[in-house]
Parts: C-alpha cells; structure tokens; sequence
C-alpha cells in the first residue's frame, strides 16, 4: 500500500489530511498516512504558545503568533469551501476575529472525524533521505527521546515558514542598553507601555507590532524601513522613517537623520525557509515570494515528483489556497492527476516566475495568486467557491488599509461560501482590548 508523510499538522498538513477523508467519505481507497507534528498539538501558528527560545525538550519553538492578534484580511478571503465560518459559529461573525475565533474555526473543521489518530504529536522530523525508490524519515520522539525510523513513498512537507527568524546585525546592537528582539519572540504588546520602541521592516509584521504597540501604550513607536516605506496614515505616537544606520547607546539614528530615543528594538525582518530535516538535494531554497522556483504548481519538487510542499509561497490567500494545494497534491499520489514530461513541467515554472518577478503593486499579486489558486481549483473536485468575489475582497480591503490603517479591521465583506454578509463588529478594533472569543462572540 502507498504510505505518505505529512511533515507538520498546521493549516497545510490540516489541508492534506482533510483532503484525504473527502476521498475517503467518496468511497475511494485512500493510502495509508503518518502525520507527524513537534508540537502536542494541532493548529501550527494559530496554535498560540507562550513559550519562546526552545521547549521543555530543547526543540527550538516554532510559534510566532502573539496575544491580541487579530486576522490580517478579512476572513472571507480565508474561508474553506467545505466548511462555512456559518456553519461552524451557527451565525455570521465579523470579518476580522481575533486568532482564538480562527484557530477554533480551523480545528472544528478536522474535529469530526478521526483525523487527530494519524498525526504523531510530539514528533519531530529530524531527517529526510530518498534511496531505493523511498523516503527514509528519521524523527524524534520528542516524550521519551527517542530517535525511530519509517519508510514512505510521498513526503508532503506542511511545516510553514514562519518560525525560523532572519535576524540582520545594525552597528551598535552589541552595546545597546535596552531590549533587542525579533519579530517571532513578540508575546504581548503590553510588554512595552511606556517605553520608545523602534520597529524594523516594512512588512505584514512591522505594520501589526507598530500598531499592537500603539494601541497598548507604547510611549512612541517608530518603524524603520529598508526599501519602500509602507506609507499608511498612522495614529498619534507613530511614525515611520528611512532605515536605521546604528543605534548610539539608547539613540537609533536613521539614515535619514532621525534621531529617537529607543527603549527596545523589535526586528521584524522575516522569515527563513528552512528545512534542515530534509537532505540537501530534497530543500527548498528561496526567499518570501509568491512564486517560488523549482515547484510545479507551486507544490510538485521538480527534482524529485514525489515530493511535495504545501503553502511556501508568500500569501494573500491562505486557508483555501492551502486546501486548493492540498486537494492536488492528493490527486497526485492517488494517480488522479498525471503529471507533465520534465519539459512542460519546467516550461510551467517558468512561466509562472516570469510573470510574477514583473509584479509591481499589490493588486497585481492579488491577481497573480488569485489566478494561481484558481488554475488549481479548477484540477480537483475541491467545492465550489467564489474565488472573483475573494478577489474582489483582497483589493477593496488593500484600499481600506490605505484610507485608515486603524479602522480598516472594522469593516464587513460577505462570503464567498455562503454568500452571507458579516455583521459590523460590536467594538471597533482600535479600542477592542479584549480579545477573547467570548466577547468577540458576545451578541
Ligand atoms: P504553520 O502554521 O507554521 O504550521 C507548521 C507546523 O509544522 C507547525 O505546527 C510546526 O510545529 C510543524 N513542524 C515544523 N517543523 C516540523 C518538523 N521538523 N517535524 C514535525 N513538525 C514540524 N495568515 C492568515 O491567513 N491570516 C492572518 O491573520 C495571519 N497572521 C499571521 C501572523 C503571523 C505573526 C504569522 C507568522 C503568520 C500569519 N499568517 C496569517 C500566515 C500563516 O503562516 C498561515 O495562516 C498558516 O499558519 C500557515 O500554515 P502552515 O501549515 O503552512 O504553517
Ligand atoms: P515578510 O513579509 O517576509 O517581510 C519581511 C520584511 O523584513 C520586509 O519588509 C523586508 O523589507 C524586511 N527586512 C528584511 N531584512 C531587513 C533588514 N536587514 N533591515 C530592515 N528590514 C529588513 O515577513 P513578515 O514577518 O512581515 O510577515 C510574515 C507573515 O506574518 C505574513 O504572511 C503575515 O501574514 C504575518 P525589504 O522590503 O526587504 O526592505
């Protein structure tokens, strides 16, 4: 019988094994699965963990989501087509919940089931080989340190890459007096009422940590950009200046002649794809981008077809694209979908790179990976969803973060599932200090 590994059991691995048991409610024989997953527990990000640095086993700690997190996008664009935000809630919710409200919704899809029996939890994949036709996985029982070993003839590797941090070096980071960190370790924003906090990047990260800073009392915040400033109107106590040069004892001078006095310094700087499970030839190499090189469909190894990645592209879409991706790659290995000569598949790559390395504004990688998705969609017989109208959604809400950054979270879109429209959020997010489910969900 054919035996597939997931590597990793958040949204992607999630996607995988939900993929599998629609084949399976179908009647189809589906191959034998062993999810394994580091954490002792389901989720990935959404997953939220206090802990930072490494865990009670020395395993470094993949979480990078912090308290008081709220969606980024409006949660129609995310919705899965199988599993309505109507049906799990029993009523339309607004469109930005907090990520207690998300990750409830992501594990009430795979709860039903028997899902949770395939995953290993507490098992760390420590290596990766491909000889005679298989994959030899090591992994690490993480409980009783144990080092074991499996054989396999798909590997799907769902293990994010969100939570291994780019960390640059500026001048003066050795003697500053105040707090340096990344991105990856930011827990709780009330961490940093009072204080001068300088943030770095220009990205999804910096725009959320400026403003969780802001909105808990942070003394001031100041964001530092490298290349292009992301230029939204920020409220009071916030600005954002060219590049840092080198902090001066608690002084970070910027490149363009700011000085401001700074308390801590929070890089978010990104990420790394990292894979140091796999062996060399089997590792993705590549920066966040919406199209990586070297994976046919954004999922099939070229170099090797019977490994397949899920969700490393850089992302708008996620929840769905994820299962888009998902629903393939199981085609894939179930024989459902055959694949192109080594030609046509590079030719497909290329294609697609080249287009996407000419993209030069938001709307127009919105397009990008709503095409992409949509190619995908239209390859399996994952349900029916309105990819127009989540395109539609991405733009409009790209506009409402120019209008106002602070307000941008308080607006509705209807489903592209259920056609629903989301109700207007009882308290708007700029003074919506709890973010619980119970009162998120409250009326
Ligand atoms: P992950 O969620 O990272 O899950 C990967 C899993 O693999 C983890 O559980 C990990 O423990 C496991 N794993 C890793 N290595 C191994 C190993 N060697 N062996 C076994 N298991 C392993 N997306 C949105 O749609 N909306 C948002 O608002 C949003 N906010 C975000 C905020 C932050 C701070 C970050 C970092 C990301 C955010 N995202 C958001 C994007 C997020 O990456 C996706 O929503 C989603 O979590 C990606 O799922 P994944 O399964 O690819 O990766
Ligand atoms: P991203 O989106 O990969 O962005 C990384 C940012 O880091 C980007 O703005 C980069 O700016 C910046 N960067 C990288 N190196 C440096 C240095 N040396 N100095 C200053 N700035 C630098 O990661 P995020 O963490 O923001 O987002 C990840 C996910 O979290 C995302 O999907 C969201 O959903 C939440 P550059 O343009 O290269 O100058």
């Amino acid at each position: 019988m054919t035996r597939v590994a997931i590597i990793g059991a958040g949204p992607c691995g999630l996607s995988m094994l939900r993929s599998f048991e629609h084949a399976e409610k179908k009647g189809e024989k589906i191959p034998e699965i062993v999810c394994f997953e580091k954490q002792e527990d389901w989720g990935g990000l959404w997953n939220y963990s206090w802990r930072t640095g490494s865990d009670q086993y020395g395993d470094p700690v993949p979480n990078s989501m912090y308290r008081y997190l709220w969606s980024n996008g409006p949660k129609e664009c995310l919705e899965f087509a199988d599993y309505s935000f109507d049906e799990h809630f029993g009523k339309p919710i607004p469109s930005f919940p907090p990520r207690e409200v998300l990750y409830d919704y992501i594990i009430g899809r795979v709860s039903k089931g028997n899902l949770k029996s395939k995953i290993k939890f507490n098992t760390r994949v420590i290596n990766t080989i491909f000889k005679n036709e298989k994959f030899e996985i090591s992994y690490q029982d993480k409980v009783n340190n144990k080092i074991l070993k499996d054989y396999f003839d798909y590997v799907v590797v769902s293990t994010g890459h969100f939570s291994v941090p780019f960390i640059p070096e500026y001048k003066g980071m050795k003697s500053f007096p105040g707090r340096i960190m990344h991105s990856h370790d930011f827990r709780d924003a009330e961490e940093f009422r009072d204080k001068n906090v300088i943030v770095l990047g220009s990205s999804y990260s910096a725009e959320d940590v400026a403003l969780q800073c802001n909105k808990y009392g942070a003394k001031s915040v100041t964001i530092g950009y490298r290349h292009n400033a992301m230029g939204f109107k920020w409220p009071e106590g916030m600005k954002e200046v060219h590049y840092l040069d080198r902090l001066e004892g608690k002084k970070a001078i910027f490149k363009d002649g700011t000085k401001q006095e700074a308390d801590v310094v929070i890089l978010c700087t990104g990420y790394l794809h990292h894979f140091p499970f796999l062996e060399e030839s089997l590792q993705l190499k590549t920066g966040n981008r919406l199209y990586p090189p070297k994976l046919y469909k954004g999922i099939v190894w070229q170099d090797n077809q019977k490994l397949l990645y899920l969700g490393m592209q850089d992302q708008f879409h996620t929840f769905n694209m994820f299962d888009c991706q998902a629903w393939y790659a199981r085609d894939i290995i179930m024989n459902k979908i055959k694949l192109p000569n080594n030609n046509e598949i590079e030719k497909d790559i290329n294609k697609w790179v080249a287009i996407e390395e000419k993209l030069e504004n938001p709307d127009q990688m919105i397009d990008f990976q709503t095409e992409y998705t949509k190619e995908l969609h239209e390859m399996s017989d994952y349900p029916k969803i309105d990819f127009e109208l989540i395109r539609k959604h991405f733009k409009e809400w790209e506009h409402h973060k120019v209008e106002d950054i602070s307000t941008y979270r308080n607006k509705s879109f209807s489903s592209p599932v259920t056609g629903s429209v989301a109700p207007i959020h009882h308290t708007p997010w700029a003074t919506a200090m709890d973010d619980s489910s119970k009162t998120f969900l409250d009326k």
